[in-house]
């Protein structure tokens, strides 16, 4: 995953205790004039210093170069725009502090040593505090950033509905007992990626708890974000539907919902009733499906199928896009 190998990022007091205490080091290893000690804490100073600041903007991806699913993400998560901006301040800091390094190694030679080696630390504490938000800010987008699922290049169902409808025992039923669990932005709580094999090609089953739990108007732009990044997640979408209102959710909150996520996303939106197993179960659906019982499953998954290949073979170019 493209944020797994982040490092943590240090805080503007751990970068400059870090550089400075190699600068100690260098000091007393060396031996002679004054002047070389002073030249060479500077020196010293500015390579570890710089180094971690300038790692720190290398460790993160070109953001124009992300998936348009990570893409999505990181916007939703952390903002690119706020990271943009904090990776050149950090940039910045980065490249101060060696050009003054070039300066005070310089005037070292004619100065008092000692004072110009003092001025140096002084600048380059400023500087590095000036920035400190912005380290902040960056490890705390990390921490977010890493826990995003490894979402594999393979076609995706992605399975919606309100809480209880059975979208985790659709997931199980498909794809087997031990799916891997994931955080997930849109939810706090883990969510489940399962894989299924069908004629010999792989594809991966998308739960989405939490996701859909009232209606789209109440939601506010992240929220809606985080829905239309469905169209980037998956190649189609289950939407169930439970008829029986065991859920907890009257069928019309839930047929009004299919609507409005009809109208939201963009790739195919197929609808099955669940729970046909059930005595409350009624109305007239296309797909009567049972996660419990296994009843009509294999009917819908020949359909879903259907349509991710149709859809790969119409629009090659979104089967790689992830
Ligand atoms: N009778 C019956 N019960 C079902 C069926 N599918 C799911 N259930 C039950 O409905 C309840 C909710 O099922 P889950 O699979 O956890 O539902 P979910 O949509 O994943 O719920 P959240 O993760 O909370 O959004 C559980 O008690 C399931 O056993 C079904 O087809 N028939
Ligand atoms: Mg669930």
């Amino acid at each position: 995953m493209i944020y797994e190998k982040l490092r943590t990022v240090q805080t503007a007091d751990e970068l400059l205790d870090q550089a400075f205490r190699r600068a100690v080091r260098s000091a007393m290893s060396g031996s002679g004039r004054v002047v070389n000690i002073q030249r060479a804490m500077i020196q010293a100073t500015s390579d570890v210093l710089s180094d971690r600041l300038l790692r720190i903007v290398h460790d993160f991806p070109n953001f124009d170069e992300l998936s348009p699913f990570y893409s999505e993400l990181t916007d939703i998560i952390v903002g690119t725009d706020r990271l943009r901006m904090s990776l050149s301040s950090v940039h910045w800091a980065g490249d101060m502090v060696r050009s003054l390094a070039r300066e005070s190694l310089q005037k070292a030679k004619h100065d008092d040593p000692v004072r110009v080696r003092k001025a140096y630390y002084a600048r380059i504490s400023s500087i590095v505090h000036e920035v400190d938000g912005n380290l902040r800010f960056l490890n705390d987008a990390r921490n977010k950033l890493r826990k995003l699922p490894d979402i594999s290049d393979v076609p995706t169902i992605v399975v919606a509905g309100y809480p209880n409808v059975g979208k985790s025992s659709f997931v199980r039923r498909v794809t087997g007992a031990k799916p891997e669990i994931a955080t997930y932005p849109f939810t706090t709580k883990g969510i489940y990626i399962g894989h299924f094999t069908h004629d010999g090609l792989r594809y991966q089953v998308v739960d989405t708890p939490g996701l859909l739990d009232r209606p789209l108007g109440d939601r506010n732009e992240i929220e809606l974000q985080a829905i239309t990044a469905l169209n980037h997640v998956g190649d189609v979408v289950l939407l169930l539907i439970d008829p029986s209102e065991h859920c907890g959710y009257p069928l019309t909150a839930q047929t009004s919902m299919l609507h409005e996520i009809e109208k939201t996303l963009t790739i195919p939106v197929i609808v099955a009733a669940n729970k046909c197993d059930l005595a409350d179960f009624h109305g007239e659906w296309e797909y009567r499906i049972s996660a419990e019982t296994g009843d009509g499953v294999d009917d819908v998954m020949q359909r879903l199928i259907e349509v991710i290949d149709s859809r790969s073979r119409d629009l090659p170019q979104q089967t790689s896009e992830l």
